[in-house]
């Protein structure tokens, strides 16, 4: 029996030994020491042994046990790590790799001027406002009090979906979508940024779909000073210098009396060069008091109430700001052209 257990112990070890996965080992477990394993299958041979014997080899299958766990605790350790090992070698990152390059887009030139404009309004206590590109003639045209034999009613210079319907022209509808909105309640201060459309043949300083800033202002009390002020305060944050400004008589349906207005050329200070056309002066928007009209036809009671309202095109200022020279630029999305504006 002695000799068996020893032989036992021999065969087991070495086959532990050469054991190459923890699954092998769990079943060289089960076939030596489990419950039905060699060493409880010789052990059933005790009652043969003599009663003087016994002890001793109780105590050697004791201690074959005890060896042969050891043994296998110690194979486990040695896969387990191995095994670690493996994954560390193999899932092993080399950070200081150079990555790879992310296309970073920018801000679109006419998105950075509008979100400028807003910023700059936003900082005088205005509200953005936004609407729908898709309109009625009745908010885009008459009330606006744009007659109707205004050329810009024209099948030929709108882009009509009815006979009713088209795209707007202008950003005023949302304007004044907004003093309805507000049901005579004063003080409306918004600004409206957006995309409009008109009948146009494209070329260098014409685009069929473009872009506008309104603003608006009604209270009690307005008058031009507020405009004026309002609006060289405006142009001077714009291009970040001081600046002159100066009104020009003009004439808009939704504004009596109109203006342009000017600002001294932000190349030459006024002396006169190619940007400003030797004039000194750059036109930048157009403006006006709201037509008692237009205010009576939002809700507004032009006795009590009057505005001053104004327009620019951002597409106009880009060109200005950035000095390009072709407003089709802004709409064609050639990258080599929109790459030059990731820093602004
Ligand atoms: C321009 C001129 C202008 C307005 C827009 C306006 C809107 C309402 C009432 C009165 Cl709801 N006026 N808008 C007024 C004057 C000029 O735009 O040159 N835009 C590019």
């Amino acid at each position: 029996m002695k000799d068996r257990l020893q032989a036992l112990k021999e065969e087991a070890a070495s086959s532990i030994e050469s054991v190459s996965t923890l699954e092998q080992l769990k079943d060289l477990r089960v076939r030596y020491l489990g419950k039905k394993g060699e060493l409880t299958a010789i052990l059933r041979g005790m009652k043969d042994v003599s009663p003087e014997e016994r002890p001793v080899i109780g105590s050697l299958a004791n201690e074959i046990r005890s060896f042969l766990e050891q043994e296998i605790a110690a194979k486990e350790d040695q896969l387990e790590r191995e095994a670690l090992e493996d994954r560390l070698r193999e899932e092993k990152l080399d950070v200081t790799l150079p990555g790879k390059p992310y296309p970073v887009g920018s801000i679109h030139p006419l998105n950075a001027v509008i979100e400028q404009v807003e910023d700059i309004f936003i900082g005088m206590g205005f509200e953005v406002a936004e609407g729908p590109e898709v309109e009625t003639d009745s908010y885009n045209f008459e009330a606006l009090n744009i007659p109707k034999d205004h050329p810009a009613r024209d099948m030929q210079d709108s882009f009509y979906i009815t006979p009713e319907i088209l795209l707007r022209t202008h950003t005023s509808p949302v304007q004044v979508r907004s003093m309805e909105a507000k049901e005579g309640r004063v003080p409306v201060k918004i600004i409206c940024p957006g995309k409009v459309y008109r009948r146009d043949d494209d070329d260098a300083t014409h685009s069929h779909q473009f872009t506008q800033v309104e603003g608006l202002v009604v209270d009690r009390g307005i008058a031009m000073s507020e405009l004026h002020g309002i609006l060289a305060t405006f142009a001077e944050k714009l291009f970040g210098m001081k600046l002159e400004t100066r009104l020009r008589p003009s004439f808009f349906p939704f504004t009596e009396p109109s203006v342009e207005m000017d600002i001294s050329c932000v190349q030459c200070g006024g002396d006169g060069c190619r940007m400003c056309k030797n004039s000194g002066w750059i036109e930048i928007l157009g403006a006006g008091m709201v037509h008692p009209r237009v205010l009576e036809g939002a809700g507004y009671d032009s006795e009590r109430y009057t505005g001053f309202a104004f327009g620019m095109g951002p597409d106009r200022i880009a060109l200005l700001k950035y000095g390009i020279d072709d407003i089709r630029h802004f709409y064609t999305n050639d990258l080599r052209f929109l790459r030059q504006f990731q820093s602004v």
